[in-house]
């Protein structure tokens, strides 16, 4: 299927989603499609690695339920350090339960991940009414929301028909909110709608961690599945020595492979 050879660029320029827009630009203008997974539990070691990466990534992703400091600063400082060091915030929240549930998640709790994460995703096991109840907070934000269409580790059911109809529903919902997927491949098989497909489970050394997890190189992921951003976690945060040169490597790689395939 397809692979798109379209630039970030010309995609931004396209695209109606405020979020989506501002992450193609950012991928263009710091030429990275790298979003680095700060999997770490203090605020104080989160902050000190997006600030290590900031200059090599377009896009920071977080799991805030795992901060055992956790206040609202947190967030906060992370919103103006996204402004500053130029990069989106993503909140891997993945979201699974009914409209009403997850519209409270989104915005209310001690969280607030709407007031400050321009991006997140659900799984669509509770059908459509979950991007409808996600949309009523996060669309008038000009937030924006990706499915789980795929997932990286072994032995997961989100395959076949499952994904078919994940990405049914996208289409559904429109580009105006549902931006893409978290998915291995380009699931949509066609580049209209212009989704985006950021791919977890990406790394240059290891193959998998003895948990599940299953890792691909950059080229793999951006160049042979046509993929438009690698999430890589561990591989880059893992010592804390690199975290910088190891960001800068990934980025490399990853833009690499997107060159390279806008050649195709
Ligand atoms: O299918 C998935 C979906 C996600 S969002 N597989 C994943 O690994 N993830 C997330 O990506 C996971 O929750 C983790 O935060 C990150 C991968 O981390 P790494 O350390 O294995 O690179």
């Amino acid at each position: 299927h397809p692979v798109t050879t379209k630039t970030y660029a010309s995609r931004a320029a396209a695209h109606p989603n405020p979020t989506a827009r501002r992450l193609l630009e950012t991928m263009e203008r710091k030429k990275t499609n790298l979003c680095v997974s700060v999997d770490v539990t203090t605020s104080a070691e989160i902050l000190d690695i997006v600030r290590q990466v900031a200059p090599f990534v377009c896009m920071v992703k977080t799991h805030i339920d795992i901060v055992e400091d956790f206040t609202i600063d947190l967030a906060n400082e992370l919103k103006r350090l996204a402004d500053e060091l130029d990069f989106v915030i993503f909140e891997d929240r993945k979201f699974a339960d009914i409209g009403n549930t997850v519209e409270l998640q989104y915005k209310a709790g001690v969280h607030k991940i709407a007031s400050w994460s321009h991006l997140t995703n659900a799984h669509v096991v509770p059908g459509p009414g979950i991007i409808t109840g996600l949309g009523a907070v996060g669309k008038p934000l000009g937030n924006a929301l990706i499915l789980l269409a795929e997932m990286s580790s072994a032995g997961n059911l989100a395959s076949g028909e499952y994904t078919a109809k994940a990405v049914q529903m996208a289409r559904e919902a429109g580009l105006e909110w549902v931006v893409g997927f978290i998915a291995m491949g380009r699931v949509d098989k066609a580049d209209d709608p212009d989704f985006l497909v950021i791919t977890p489970g990406v790394g240059l050394d290891v193959k998998g961690d003895g948990r599940g997890q299953q890792y691909r190189t950059p080229h793999e992921v951006v160049y042979e599945s046509g993929c438009d951003v690698i999430i890589v976690g561990r591989g880059i945060y893992k010592n804390k020595e690199a975290v910088a040169s190891e960001a800068k490597r990934y980025q490399e790689a990853g833009w690499k492979a997107y060159e390279e395939r806008l050649q195709r």
